[in-house]
């Protein structure tokens, strides 16, 4: 039996030295975000068991009916990183605009900007599937006052400070890096805190599995219709094997472990793809990049896209980086 575990509160504190910016509050920060993903956790757990679950009758900017989960995951998130002068603005998927917090510090110098996907996955709620929280930390560009979308929310995904995911899974994990590696932390439910049980991820170089909707094959470009084949060639290592949950969380957080590749490319239904730049690609390419992987849109480093709008979509290749630039190679190669 290993030594007693560090808590992710022993580990923050004790990793906030090598935060490049003022450290205390990204601690705090972080641990908003400890304590609303334990509040969501403590929902998603129950979820069959109380009149939670179902439509809340609204639907929310993507046009997808909003789940009770879904927007109650998306107020805790909310109101938890709004109780500490720390946060000037959160975007979230679940809301049209961004949402400036009007903190009691008069200058209002709240220096951070909060990106988050409240629980991405929701249509696996009700087939109690895994789903996730995504979240991106940014420092604010303007100095004062009310936050600005274009020069605040639309930084390019390079410039994170923080990102990271909680997986409402066989057990709760939040997975989070701040640019120095990626460790993971398990929920001990008796107890309610979080324990360091894979430090320092990495994506391993390969892998042999594939994630993808493949419902949508005949609307792929040539380049990813040539790799899904090529995945199910008999030579080597192959075919590989194709595991797709439906929730982004969980298909990157196996595929970390185990070595893989996540895909959700363009197609005619989904001209730029489905998945959202800032608060699902950006974030989750921080932590492939961090963990040793890699993610591009086939041709384009994710973090290197130069946002336009809050809500818009990229094609999104992530994991394994011998398995992203194989298909990188195909889409280069074979192009639309
Ligand atoms: P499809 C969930 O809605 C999500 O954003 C990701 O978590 C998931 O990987 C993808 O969309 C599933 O989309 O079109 O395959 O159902």
């Amino acid at each position: 039996m290993t030594g007693k575990k560090q808590t992710l509160g022993e580990f923050i504190i004790e990793h906030q030295h090598a935060f490049k910016y003022s450290s205390g509050e990204l601690s705090s920060l972080l641990n908003s975000i400890r304590l609303a993903a334990k509040v969501v956790n403590h929902e998603v757990n129950k979820a069959g068991l109380v009149d939670i679950i179902g439509a809340a009758g609204d639907t929310n900017i993507q046009g997808e009916d909003q789940q009770k989960l879904d927007v109650y995951a998306n107020d805790k998130f909310i109101q938890t990183l709004t109780r500490r002068n720390i946060v000037c603005g959160i975007a979230s998927e679940e809301e049209d605009s961004f949402i400036s917090i009007n903190s009691n510090d008069e200058n209002h110098q709240n220096k951070y900007v909060v990106l988050i996907d409240p629980l991405d996955g929701s249509s696996n709620i009700d087939v109690n599937v895994s789903v996730g929280t995504i979240f991106s930390i940014y420092r604010r560009i303007t100095p004062t006052g009310t936050p600005v979308e274009l020069k605040d929310f639309l930084q390019k995904g390079s410039a994170q400070v923080a990102a990271g995911y909680i997986v409402y899974g066989t057990s709760t994990m939040i997975v989070y890096t701040t640019g120095d590696g990626v460790n993971g932390f398990t929920l001990n439910p008796a107890i309610g805190s979080f324990y360091l049980s894979h430090p320092n991820m990495e994506f391993p170089e390969d892998g042999t599995m594939y994630s993808v909707n493949e419902g949508n094959y005949l609307d792929f470009p040539l380049g990813v219709k040539k790799y899904i084949k090529y995945c199910q060639e008999e030579e080597g290592d192959r075919p590989y094997t194709s595991r797709y949950i439906g929730s982004l969380v969980s298909d990157f957080h196996r595929n970390m472990i185990k070595g893989g590749i996540y895909m959700y490319p363009k197609g005619s239904r989904n001209p730029n793809g489905k998945l959202r730049l800032l608060y699902e690609c950006n974030p989750m390419a921080f932590i492939a990049e961090q963990a040793n992987g890699k993610s591009s849109d086939g041709y384009t480093r994710t973090m290197d896209v130069e946002p336009t709008e809050l809500h818009q979509r990229v094609p999104f290749i992530c994991g394994s980086k011998n398995m992203v630039n194989q298909l990188e190679e195909f889409m280069q190669i074979h192009g639309e």
